[in-house]
């Protein structure tokens, strides 16, 4: 029995809650070396032992599709915040995602890769069954956390953040810088927690499901780097000061699995972005 290494099982595992086809992942892997053989005994055992994770990503209302109620962002061109008006570039009903330019100046991109360049780590990801932070090579990016409303510049971001997404300002974690150098990706992946998963218990606890998310683009990228939902066939492009919602969690607490989303490599320059995740509840 032909065993892989620890990024091979996060490739095979992701790919399999996905929903790929066992053809599809068996083509990748001989692409990458792989005898054929081999590749389709270590998927069809993948399958099997990620059958019962898939079905836990799988929305909450069990057979139920998932229902598409009033995104909370208002309408419009321009939405209205206290500080800035930001402009509306596009928006999809299905999955819900808007794009934005301008929800932050140059200026704010510049002091906000400052002030997190030299106290950046290695990013983590949560282990489904431990809900650990683990590094792992699906998301190769460094990061920094602020706390919500450290200081009076973080504050101005987070409200207007808040009213950007129309969703209370206590139930967002604290604003995160990542930076990726050439190379660096985020793989395809969901950012709310799978229900079913024993891991996720451990984040929900603080302040519930995640329902929303606003990635922040704190610099133009020279090639690569764009932010990709592959079921949805959408692509956003990484502008400075630029940004994408999308959401995830409807008022019945279902889950859009159309949400699945990465990192695209960055194939030339470096990139910055900067991430808002909001809370069912208060996050304390
Ligand atoms: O860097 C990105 O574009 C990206 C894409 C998908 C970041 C995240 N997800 C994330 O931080 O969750
Ligand atoms: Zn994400």
């Amino acid at each position: 029995m032909q065993v892989v290494d620890a990024a091979w099982q996060e490739w095979l595992a992701t790919n399999v809650r996905r929903g790929c086809t066992q053809e599809s992942m068996v083509d990748a892997m001989v692409q990458a070396g792989f005898d054929a053989l081999a590749a389709r005994e270590i998927v069809g055992r993948a399958a099997a032992e990620n059958s019962m994770e898939a079905d836990a990503v799988k929305p909450s209302g069990g057979e139920r599709a998932y229902e598409y109620d009033a995104c909370p962002v208002a309408a419009g061109n321009i939405v209205r915040t206290h500080d800035r008006d930001v402009p509306v570039v596009l928006r999809v009903d299905r999955p819900q995602v808007i794009a934005f330019d301008d929800v932050l100046s140059a200026d704010e991109c510049t002091e906000l890769i400052e002030r997190a360049r030299n106290r950046l780590k290695r990013s983590t990801t949560v282990n489904p069954d431990s809900g650990q932070e683990d590094v792992i090579t699906l998301r190769t990016s460094e990061g920094f956390w602020f706390q919500r409303c450290e200081d009076a510049f973080i504050e101005r971001l987070d409200r207007r953040i808040a009213e950007l997404m129309n969703w209370p300002l206590e139930h967002g974690e604290g604003l995160q810088i990542l930076h990726y150098r050439a190379g660096g990706e985020y793989r395809p992946h969901f950012d709310y927690f799978p229900p079913a998963q024993s891991g996720s218990a451990l984040h929900t606890a603080r302040g519930g499901q995640r329902v929303a998310t606003l990635i922040v683009y704190l610099s133009d990228v020279e090639g690569g780097g764009e932010t990709v939902f592959p079921d949805a066939g959408i692509t956003v492009m990484a502008r400075r000061g630029g940004a994408v919602y999308f959401r995830y969690m409807n008022g019945r607490g279902q889950l859009d699995p159309l949400t699945l989303h990465g990192g695209a490599p960055v194939t030339g320059g470096e990139k910055w972005i900067m991430t808002k995740w909001m809370r069912e509840r208060a996050y304390v």
